[in-house]
This record gives structure tokens, sequence and C-alpha cells, in this order.
């Protein structure tokens, strides 16, 4: 994608390099708190990436010492601001649908505390990599909310329904290494350490072939809601796809010339 294809954004910066798009949240000094100028960039830049047939991997990220803390409670104080349930159909919906429904798989380098709905950006991540001070703060309760953007739906499925209920009942804190414990992320590091790891996770991810991959993220969401026979027959008509592309006759041939692949996507 040319550089005059790329929106111009305000609240956040995005920069692709070796086929990873990189989204860094970058209104530090309010814990990038979401504004609607926040939402309406992120899901410009969720676009652009879709729209950037290099683009393999994509790493979501926050600047400074927070991930998210969710809604910013100041704009939602202002007299021209939308019902709540307006603000989650039009706005947190479709990002975090956009999160889930975009090709490329999304790798979360949790940098810091992950409140409210920020929270429930970082679920929407395909894989969660933290830091070593990040938490994950469900806030909701805190201003009499209810968890929204999708958290209800992915917390019991990642962490189990007793977890689950208790971060969101009881409003407790999640730290990165209970968060690694009960599988809210797969990794934690140093802070140092995390965007080092994000990259060579998304590295690892835009390696692979960019349909199977896609293909692979879709069908690990699919298998959440569908039984065992659905998975079965979803896998095959996936796995058909899949093997219909020049990439799957790619890293055949490679592994047979025992050299890497060239996957072109095709
Ligand atoms: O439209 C809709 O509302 C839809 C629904 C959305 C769902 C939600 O997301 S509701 C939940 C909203 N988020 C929260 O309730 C979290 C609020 N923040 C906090 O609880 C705390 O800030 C943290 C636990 C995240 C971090 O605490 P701490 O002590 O490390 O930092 P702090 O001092 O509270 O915050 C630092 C600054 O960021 C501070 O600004 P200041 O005083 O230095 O100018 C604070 O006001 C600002 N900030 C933090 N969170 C928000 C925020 N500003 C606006 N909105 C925030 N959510």
């Amino acid at each position: 994608m040319s550089a005059a294809a790329t929106p111009a954004f305000t609240a956040l910066r995005f920069d692709v390099a070796n086929r990873v798009a990189t989204i860094t949240l970058a209104r530090p000094d309010a814990l990038n708190a979401l504004t609607l100028a926040l939402k309406r960039d992120l899901l410009a830049a969720l676009a652009a990436a879709r729209r950037d047939r290099t683009v393999r991997a994509v790493i979501l990220t926050g600047e400074g010492r927070a991930f998210c803390a969710g809604q910013d409670l100041r704009e939602r104080l202002e007299p021209d601001a939308a019902p709540l349930e307006v603000e989650l159909r039009e706005r947190y919906n479709p990002l975090v649908s956009a999160m889930r429904g975009l090709p490329q798989p999304i790798v979360g380098a949790i940098n810091g505390v992950a409140a409210g709905a920020g929270a429930s950006l970082a679920l929407a991540c395909d894989v969660r990599v933290a830091a070593e001070g990040a938490s994950f703060a469900r806030a909701f309760g805190r201003v009499g909310l209810v968890p929204d953007s999708g958290a209800t739906w992915l917390l019991p499925r990642l962490v189990g329904a007793a977890r689950a209920a208790e971060m969101a009942l009881a409003s407790t804190t999640v730290s990165a290494d209970e968060a690694l414990r009960i599988g809210l992320v797969s990794r934690v590091v140093t802070g140092d350490d995390l965007m080092p790891t994000a990259r060579e996770l998304a590295a690892r991810i835009a390696a692979g072939a960019p349909t199977a991959m896609a293909l692979t993220k879709r069908a690990l969401h699919r298998s959440l809601d569908a039984t065992w026979s659905q998975t079965l027959e979803y896998e095959a008509d996936l796995q058909g796809v899949a093997g219909r592309t020049a990439d799957h006759a790619e890293g055949v041939r490679a592994f047979l010339e025992k050299r890497a692949p060239d996957f072109t996507g095709e």
C-alpha cells in the first residue's frame, strides 16, 4: 500500500515493517483511554492493515505505562455523548468485530494496565503477551457498568466460568503472572523484552502462508461456539480451501527441497 493511501491518524501510530503492522494507541497521558478519535483511528488502522496485502500480522500495543484504560470517562460527561447502547453498537462492537474478523492474526503486546473496554480490546487479540507490570482490570463495576465489547463472551471462554465470574463481578484485578497462570496471556516478559517478543511472534505468523493463517484464525474462533462434529466439518472445508492454494504447493516443494518456503499469499 502506498503511503498516500494510509489514513492520517491523530490518536495512534500505524507502522508497517517486515510484513507486520504495529498499531500503538497514543494517548499516554490519559492511559490511552478511548475517545471518539481513538476509536475512529483504530477502526481505520484495522481497515488499512486489512487492505495492505504486504501485512501478514498485526501488533496492538499502547504507548506509555498503560495498554488502554477503556472508555475515556471525561468524554462520557460531554453533553452530546451518545447513549451507551448507541456507543456500543456504533463504535465498540464494530471495533472488536473488526479485530476478530481481520484475516491477519493480531498479537496484543499488553504493556501495562488494560481496563474496561481496554481489557476487551486485549481479549479480542488472537495472541496476548504481557509485560511483567501489566494487569487486567475489569473496571466496569467501579463505574456502575457491565462488561461489554465482547468481554462476557470471550472471558469465560478464555479463563473458564469461575474466574470470569470473579473478575466480572468482584472486579478483581489480574496481574500479568496470574494472567499467565489462568491462560489469559501466553507469555510474560520484562518490559524491555515485550516488543521484541511481540515482533518475534508476529514474524513467525508472518512467515506462514497467509491464507492458512487467516483460515486457522477463523477455525479457532469458530470452534469456540461449535460442536465437535461441526468443527470437524469446518476444518475439512477450510483445509480444502488451503489445499488449493499455490502456497500449499510451495510449502510441500520447499519441504522436499529442504529450503524455507516463499509464501506469496496466492
Ligand atoms: O461509551 C461508553 O462508555 C461505553 C462503555 C465502555 C466501557 C468502559 O470502558 S467503562 C470503563 C472505563 N474505564 C475505567 O473505569 C478505568 C478508569 N481508570 C482507572 O481505573 C485507573 O486510571 C487505572 C486503574 C486504569 C490506572 O490507575 P492509576 O492510579 O495507575 O492511574 P490514574 O492516576 O488513575 O490515571 C492517570 C491519568 O489517566 C489520570 O489523568 P490525570 O489526573 O493525570 O490528568 C486519569 O484521569 C487518566 N485516566 C485513566 N483512565 C481514564 C483516564 N481518563 C479518562 N478516561 C479513563 N478511562
